[in-house]
């Protein structure tokens, strides 16, 4: 059923930028290779004047052998003709922090509980993915309800990456400073 080409995967249809704005929590995440967000994950995403879609997220990092903080993070997207697939521009707030370009699917959303987002930063060479990674968020910090549990167990089949997540936690570690 799912051949995991990821030109085959299929994103949340008439995305609606302006009810995706607001805060999100990372509940499960899937990492890519390389450094990465640890916990405590949570990502404000606002649409700007000018209808450009922006975002700030936070999370819990360890840098430079054992240097543990929290990262504050900048992105803005690229739009591209479909419109939940965008090209996500980011940075730190500290030039020591990640910067780059990534995909930014939103596969699937219901505005008000639950998002899956999708990023592919290396295809292999049967077009699946060789390295991305995915977020599965929750407009609540407690967690996902059992309804969206389902679809979001179906989707992270869709995208070829069911066994691969690890729950996040929020410990309240970013939540200050
Ligand atoms: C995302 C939500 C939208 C805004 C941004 C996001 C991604 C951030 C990173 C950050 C990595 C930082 C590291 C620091 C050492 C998708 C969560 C910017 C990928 C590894």
């Amino acid at each position: 059923q799912h051949d995991c080409l990821v030109s085959n995967i299929t994103v949340k249809q008439d995305f609606d930028r302006m009810r995706y704005q607001g805060t999100w929590y990372a509940v499960a995440k899937k990492d890519p290779v390389g450094l990465f967000l640890l916990d405590n994950i949570v990502a404000h995403f606002k649409v700007e004047e000018d209808g450009t879609m922006t975002a700030t997220a936070t999370g819990r990092v360890i840098i430079l052998n054992n240097w543990e903080m929290c990262a504050n993070m900048f992105g803005t997207f690229e739009d591209t003709i479909d419109p939940a697939k965008f090209k996500m521009k980011y940075w730190g707030a500290a030039a020591y922090l990640q910067s780059g370009y990534d995909d930014h699917w939103i596969i699937d959303t219901d505005y008000d509980n639950y998002a899956i987002h999708y990023s592919c930063r290396e295809l292999d060479m049967d077009g699946t993915c060789l390295d991305g990674y995915s977020f599965i968020f929750s407009r609540y910090r407690e967690g996902l309800r059992p309804e969206d549990q389902r679809i979001v167990t179906e989707k992270k089949q869709e995208i070829c990456f069911l066994g691969k997540y690890r729950r996040v936690a929020h410990t309240g570690f970013c939540d200050t400073a």
